[in-house]
């Protein structure tokens, strides 16, 4: 069956918008994929580290979810990740947010992503996405954190394919 997932992209070390744009064409052999604008944030963390460029990418995809999860982390792993610190600087992180309207909960996968709503990271490009995208609920929209949120727009949806 096909699911409707959203995958957040997340880059500050290395060429971090060449980075994403290689994560989205990998991405593009599991599914048909729509890409959000591509954003500039201040580190979540330690600030003794560079701004990340944020994304996130609408897959609709056949794979379960641990074969999913398995592609974004072999996905990770050929981009040459390196994680110098819990907290810190990395090369690529893929995070799966959201699996249609399925609720997961193993050793591998917290699915909704427990972080999805207090980064304005993920639910700004959602909304790019998807204006009226609800957890739980609650419009994404509707949340303080919209209206309070820190990001550049470094460029529009078309940068992962022009
Ligand atoms: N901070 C920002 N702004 N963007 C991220 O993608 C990001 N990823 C992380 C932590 C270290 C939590 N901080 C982040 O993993």
């Amino acid at each position: 069956m096909m699911v409707r997932s959203y995958i957040g992209l997340g880059s500050n070390l290395g060429d971090s918008e060449q980075i994403l744009r290689e994560a989205v064409e990998k991405l593009a052999t599991l599914g048909s994929v729509q890409v959000s604008s591509l954003y500039q944030s201040p580190p979540m963390g330690p600030q003794d580290q560079p701004h990340y460029l944020n994304a996130v990418v609408r897959l609709d995809t056949m794979l379960e979810p641990l074969p999913l999860l398995d592609q974004l982390q072999q996905f990770e792993q050929d981009a040459g990740r390196v994680r110098l610190r819990r907290w810190g600087e990395r090369t690529l992180d893929l995070d799966l947010l959201i699996y249609g309207h399925e609720q997961i909960q193993n050793e591998r996968l917290t699915v909704p992503h427990i972080g999805i709503l207090d980064r304005d990271f993920v639910i700004i490009p959602l909304l790019d996405l998807d204006a009226h995208l609800q957890l739980n609920g609650h419009s994404l929209k509707d949340l303080e954190l919209v209206q309070q949120a820190n990001l550049t727009v470094i460029a529009d949806q078309s940068w992962a394919t022009a």
